[in-house]
């Protein structure tokens, strides 16, 4: 029997999803991303602290099978709406709105729609080998999957506009010298350095992260005023979890906090 596309291990309050087409650099099919879609609300479902997403092989994703499609423009061209609509938005959705945070650890390639999905993740750690290629204009398409949206957040207009309209792979050191990632691991340490920060992150304040995500997606489109109006509501919500009642009262004790996400 093959193996699934998405693979999915649950340890010590970390989900981990794993990317699994490795022979075409974990490539995307409908199927593929319908599974992954599941995967990710499986994570919240069950309760976990945090999703670490990354790519079997030597790829995190090459982005959208060209392949799997080709036949199709020899029929009109493929349907782009429903491929989107259907397929690639639920996951980006799912990936911006589970109450987890996600980590994505890139362990190679991330190109087209497979870079869209490691940028739609909370924080991104990187091995040195690790390219990120816009790819969407070497094929005359326009940037999908989210990334007009969140590259120019992460690296400023200017640098987004020539990297989606050259296309060139950005390597590891430069993605971190620019904000693409915050850690770049050497040798084969991704999987252990990325694994550390995902426990981590499950150990926190997780509910605050999600809070924190979505003041930042606030911020980036709405004035400083309202701004100020949004992060009181916000604010309040995170300040009525125990999480932050059990941090404060942990302060004031001269205690370390232990948080559990609510
Ligand atoms: C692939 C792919 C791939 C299939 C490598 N598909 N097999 C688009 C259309 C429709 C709707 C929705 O949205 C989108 C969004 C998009 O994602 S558009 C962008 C699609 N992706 C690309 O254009 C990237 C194409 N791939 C490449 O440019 C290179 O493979 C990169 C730069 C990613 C990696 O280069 P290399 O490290 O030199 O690897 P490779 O090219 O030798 O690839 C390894 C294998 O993976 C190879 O198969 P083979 O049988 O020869 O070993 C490739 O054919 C296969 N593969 N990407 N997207």
């Amino acid at each position: 029997m093959s193996e699934p596309p998405i693979l999915y291990e649950a340890r010590d309050g970390v989900a981990t999803v794993t990317l699994n087409r490795p022979e075409v650099l974990n490539a995307f099919t409908p199927e593929m991303l319908d599974l992954l879609h599941e995967t990710i609300h499986r994570a919240a479902e069950e309760g976990q602290r945090a999703i670490l997403l990354t790519g079997a092989g030597r790829g995190f994703s090459a982005g959208q099978d060209l392949a799997s499609i080709k036949d199709q423009y020899a029929e009109g061209g493929p349907d782009f709406v429903s491929l989107l609509r259907e397929h690639f938005h639920p996951v980006l959705r799912a990936l911006r709105m589970v109450e987890l945070p996600v980590i994505a650890a890139v362990n190679g390639v991330a190109a087209g729609a497979g870079m869209s999905v490691a940028l739609a993740c909370d924080v991104r750690i990187a091995s040195a080998n690790a390219r990120f290629a816009t790819a969407f204009t070497k094929i005359g398409l326009v940037p999908d999957a989210g990334m007009a949206h969140t590259l120019p957040r992460l690296v400023a207009y200017g640098r987004a506009g020539w990297m989606l309209m050259q296309g060139e792979p950005v390597d590891a050191a430069t993605a971190l010298s620019i904000g693409l990632v915050s850690r770049v691991v050497e040798g084969d340490a991704l999987a252990a350095e990325a694994w550390a920060l995902a426990q981590q992150m499950a150990a926190g304040p997780t509910r605050a992260y999600v809070l924190t995500r979505q003041l930042l997606d606030s911020a980036v489109s709405t004035s400083f005023d309202h701004l100020l109006d949004i992060e009181a509501e916000v604010q309040a919500a995170a300040g009525a979890t125990e999480d932050h009642r059990a941090a404060v009262a942990a302060f004031l004790a001269k205690q370390p906090p232990t948080f559990r996400g609510r």
